[in-house]
């Protein structure tokens, strides 16, 4: 493409993403750069105020450990973790974020974040680790925090351009490629040290919302599984790539639970007024040790719920106006009652309109009054986020400090959360087997990371070897589309449908449906089996010949083409996880018919991935699951 002009950009360590975890890497990462005469870049397909999951704000910091009261102790946190992933978790990872998030969460207050208080000064609670915020404005400030720290310390960041692959010299990351999203310009980043902070992904499955509400999802439609494409791609090691996430949510609008459940503790029924977590009891047996923990673990809530709608006993309703009402009635007279109901009424607007605005206007659309009768909640599609309650990412080194005898073999290699590639890094939602970090923890870990990739960075001064051949073939793969297009539009009187290629919008669709229907989607009650996945893999090989013949009219549909590339490994790391873990261990979040069963004398363990590009084969490899105590 003559007309595209390559822009070089030569930094020390270059943060990939700009959302939770790629902030706190700036904050931190800048500090320990500006000490060692280091620089550090920054780039983001979006833009940084309101760019991945925090876009809207949130109501909520859902991690918040409580160290120093002595509320709760590093253990019980990993407990927590370990029984809401039915065993499968890094503990040293999820210990090393744990130990410093609270830290986190006194930075976010200072830069302006308002955490409600009591009237002692002491944090609101939502739940046991959960803190309610005024967040609407939240990753404006965490933003702003972030770009101060990269400008203190002589850094830059570069807004809407996005990256589609790493740069490699051998089995090095040596930096990264994208395009702007407004120009006519091909990025070449070239750094010691990369750290992957691209989110997770979203519309790998076909979401609920179609036709005109498409685009609606839980999860937000801008993470398209940059970070897992990243890091297979350079041949990083993955894990828990079959551990995909379906949160419950209002129905339609996707409005958040966590506060209904844990601060108002409403009750969600069946449409019969069962309450599906007593009635189902008897189904807990069969997952013990974990069936009985408290909390019951999310996809054990979520399936209690869909045996319900398996049965036919949809809806499923919150109970909202019972539980405003319950609080309500707890005040000393009429008045204070009255008084309370119209402050409960407005916290409950107030959570939508915090983080997603969308389920306030359904409701007002609807003609909904909380206060008066319940509201429709259902299952999400699946989404791979694993810094919520999932688990998929890249496998990275933990810290040597926490590490057992038996941890430190297996989970050590050197500089904390790097992935088994020299170079890379991973944080947030792009490092795995570390569920349960959500927007605070995701930013502590992108400081742990950060302050790594400085240390690697001392230990490894020289210049980055780049290729010049690896580029420029990388430029040529990563315009193809456009050429294409040029080439052949004009052929076919509706530029949709054309023999001679496939648009983003319907490369997505051919995939939304081959991983609705055999990878255990929305439509098949996120069941599958050995068989099915082995099919929907013969169709997802003809969806990557497919890729080969994208086509990009402008430079936003160059985007959505390697949007759809992106998902499409993350949809392949799937499937195969899928099916190599021969059990079903997460009822809940997908349900293997032909394996029902947990099975924990073969498969407490880690399912991880490596893909290798030259041969384009993966390796499956079993990893074992050891924990930091008893
Ligand atoms: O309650 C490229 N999360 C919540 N966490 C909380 O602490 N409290 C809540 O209230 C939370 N709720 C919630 C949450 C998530 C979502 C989706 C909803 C509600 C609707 C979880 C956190 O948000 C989450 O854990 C963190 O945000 C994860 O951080 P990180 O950094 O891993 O991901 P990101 O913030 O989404 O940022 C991704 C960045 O990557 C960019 N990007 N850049 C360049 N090139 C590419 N190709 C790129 N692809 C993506 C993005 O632009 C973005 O900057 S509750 O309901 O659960
Ligand atoms: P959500 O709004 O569902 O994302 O929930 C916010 C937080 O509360 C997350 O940490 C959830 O794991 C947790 N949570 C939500 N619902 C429940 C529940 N019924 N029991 C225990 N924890 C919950």
């Amino acid at each position: 493409m003559a007309n595209f002009e390559t822009v070089t950009v030569e930094t020390d360590l270059l943060i990939c993403g700009g959302g939770m975890a790629a902030c706190g890497a700036a904050v931190e990462a800048s500090y320990w750069a500006k000490k060692n005469g280091l620089k550090v870049t920054l780039v983001d397909k979006a833009v940084m105020d309101r760019s991945g999951a925090v876009a809207m704000g949130l109501s909520a910091i859902n991690q918040y450990v409580d160290l120093n009261s002595g509320a709760n102790t590093l253990k019980d946190y990993c407990d927590y973790v370990r029984n809401d992933l039915m065993g499968i978790t890094r503990e040293d990872l999820v210990a090393n974020i744990a130990r410093h998030v609270d830290s986190t969460v006194h930075l976010f207050e200072k830069w302006g974040l308002p955490i409600w208080k009591d009237a002692e000064g002491k944090y609101i609670h939502e739940g046991r680790w959960q803190l309610m915020i005024n967040g609407e404005s939240y990753k404006v400030i965490v933003a702003e925090a972030a770009k101060n720290a990269l400008a203190e310390a002589g850094g830059e960041y570069f807004e809407r351009v996005f990256i589609t692959h790493p740069l490699m010299d051998g089995d090095r990351c040596v930096g990264a490629i994208g395009f702007s999203t407004r120009q006519n310009k091909v990025y070449v980043f070239k750094a010691k040290a990369t750290l992957v902070a691209m989110g997770g992904a979203v519309h790998v499955f076909k979401p609920r919302s179609t036709g005109e509400g498409f685009g609606r999802s839980w999860y937000p439609p801008f993470n398209s599984g940059a970070s897992a494409f990243f890091t297979i791609y350079g041949g990083a090691e993955m894990t828990c790539q079959e551990v995909r996430f379906i949160p419950v949510r209002f129905k339609d609008a996707y409005g958040p639970v966590g506060a209904w459940f844990l601060l108002f503790k409403a009750l969600a029924t069946n449409a019969q007024g069962g309450n599906y977590m007593k009635e189902n009891a008897a189904e807990l047996e069969k997952w013990q040790p974990y069936g009985k923990v408290k909390p019951a673990p999310a996809n054990i809530r979520n399936w209690l719920m869909m045996l319900d709608v398996m049965d036919g006993k949809a809806p499923i309703y919150m109970q909202t106006h019972d539980a405003i009402k319950a609080i309500a009635e707890k005040s000393p007279d009429e008045k204070a009652a009255r008084k309370k109901l119209r402050e409960l009424e407005a916290e409950a607007w107030e959570d939508f309109l915090d983080m997603t605005i969308s389920q306030a206007i359904l409701w007002a659309a609807t003609n909904v009054e909380p206060e008066k009768r319940p509201s429709e909640i259902m299952a999400c599609d699946p989404y791979f986020i694993g810094s919520h309650s999932g688990a998929s990412g890249a496998w990275v080194s933990g810290p040597e400090d926490l590490q057992n005898e038996a941890t430190r073999q297996e989970y050590f290699w050197g500089y904390p959360h790097m992935t088994t590639v020299s170079g890379m890094f991973a944080a947030g939602d792009a490092s795995g087997a570390s569920s349960h970090k959500f927007s605070s923890g995701s930013f502590t870990e992108g400081r742990i990371a950060g302050k790594a990739a400085i240390a690697y960075i001392a230990d490894h001064r020289a210049a980055p070897n780049v290729d010049a051949a690896q580029v420029e073939s990388l430029k040529a793969q990563i315009l193809k589309p456009l050429d294409t297009f040029a080439q052949h539009s004009k052929t076919t009187t509706d530029p949709d449908v054309n023999p001679n290629y496939i648009r983003p919008t319907q490369f997505m669709y051919r995939l939304q449906k081959i991983m609705d229907e055999y990878a255990g989607g929305v439509s098949s009650q996120f069941k599958t089996s050995g068989k099915l996945l082995e099919k929907g893999m013969e169709l997802l090989g003809y969806l990557k010949q497919d890729a080969a013949c994208l086509a990009a009219e402008d430079l936003h549909e160059l985007m959505r083409c390697w949007e759809n590339v992106h998902r499409m490994f993350q949809a392949d790391a799937h499937m195969r996880s899928i099916l190599f873990r021969e059990e079903t261990r997460w009822p809940g979040y997908y349900f293997r018919s032909d394996k029902p069963s947990m099975d924990n004398a073969n498969w407490l363990a880690f399912v991880n991935c490596t893909y290798d590009r030259k041969t384009e084969q993966w390796a499956m490899r079993k990893r074992p699951v050891k924990y930091l105590t008893a």
